[in-house]
């Protein structure tokens, strides 16, 4: 089914296949734990993603049934972030988290086993969460001298509620996956060997609709929880919108041409 694009890639496998983009975090002996070339990779990926007109939606997932995502590698964490080739620490996985956001395109996070602190938030992230019957999902930053007081916090206390949003940072507990979906953590549970069947058959039903409505409720739905970079989006696809218009082009038309724009030939709708 999947056509590999994993070439150069060390930490993640990339995969696509009839409009759906795969990224898949392989790192199984630390339960897909990432450290910052892990979420570089991700990135890029993404990006592809993200600038290849014929995908439509992506999955994000962890190599292995064991996990998604243990969150960050807790043997590069120097002293102020994780510690890349470089020897710079810094917390890149904010820059993913914005990105998955901010990506047009829905993402689908494809979780088997753990989705623990920093994965645990990645999953969140994600416009929907398909989930495995083994999967299992919480916060442990409190114990491991952590926290995500971003999208971690704000983002998790508008999907579960303030109350639930406080009690799985504070107790730092395991939940799994019919908890996790009691709490709207997730979106759907189904069996471990269904999982990927299940998570492509969502993405073929979403890859039937719109991608310019689908593209504007992202943004719709982000803009009230991010601020001013929620508006931008949601702006953004406005002024693609009215590019598209014949309207929009009198005007790029008038100036390539040397000519005073002609807009009284457009209605002024109510
Ligand atoms: C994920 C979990 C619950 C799995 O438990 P289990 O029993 O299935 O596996 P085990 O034996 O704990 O782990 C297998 C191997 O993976 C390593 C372990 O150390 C172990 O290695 P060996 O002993 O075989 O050599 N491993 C697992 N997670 C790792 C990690 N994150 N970093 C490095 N090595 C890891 C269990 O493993 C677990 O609780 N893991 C730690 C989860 C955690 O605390 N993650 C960091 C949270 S902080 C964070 O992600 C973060 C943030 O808060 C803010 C910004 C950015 C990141």
């Amino acid at each position: 089914y999947w056509t590999d694009c994993s070439s150069g890639y060390t930490d993640v496998l990339y995969h696509k296949a009839d409009g759906i983009a795969k990224i898949t975090i392989n790192r199984p002996e630390v339960r897909n734990a990432f450290r910052p070339q892990t979420v570089l990779e991700m990135q890029q990926a993404l990006a592809d993603a993200r600038f290849d007109q014929e995908i439509g939606v992506v999955i994000l997932t962890g190599y292995g049934d064991l996990a998604f995502c243990s969150g960050g590698d807790q043997r590069v964490r120097g002293d102020s972030g994780y510690q890349d080739e470089q020897g710079t620490h810094h917390l890149n996985v904010l820059d993913l988290q914005r990105d998955i956001r901010s990506c047009p395109k829905p993402v689908i996070a494809m979780v088997a086993g753990y989705a623990i602190g920093g994965g645990h938030v990645l999953h969140l992230i994600c416009d929907l969460t398909v989930a495995a019957e083994n999967a299992r999902f919480g916060q442990t930053g409190p114990r491991v001298g952590s926290f995500d007081g971003g999208f971690g916090a704000s983002y998790m206390a508008s999907v579960v509620g303030q109350k639930k949003a406080r009690e799985i940072w504070f107790l730092c507990r395991q939940y799994d996956a019919q908890e996790a979906q009691a709490m709207d953590l997730v979106n759907t549970v189904v069996p471990l060997e269904e999982l990927e069947q299940e998570t492509i058959a969502w993405c073929q039903r979403i890859l039937e609709h719109s991608p310019i409505a689908l593209r504007a409720l992202k943004s719709a739905f982000n803009a009230g929880v991010d601020g001013q970079a929620g508006i931008q989006e949601l702006a953004g696809n406005a002024t693609m919108l009215f590019y598209m218009t014949e309207e929009g082009q009198e005007g790029r038309n008038a100036y390539l041409e040397k000519r005073k724009p002609d807009f009284r030939r457009f209605k002024h709708n109510p």
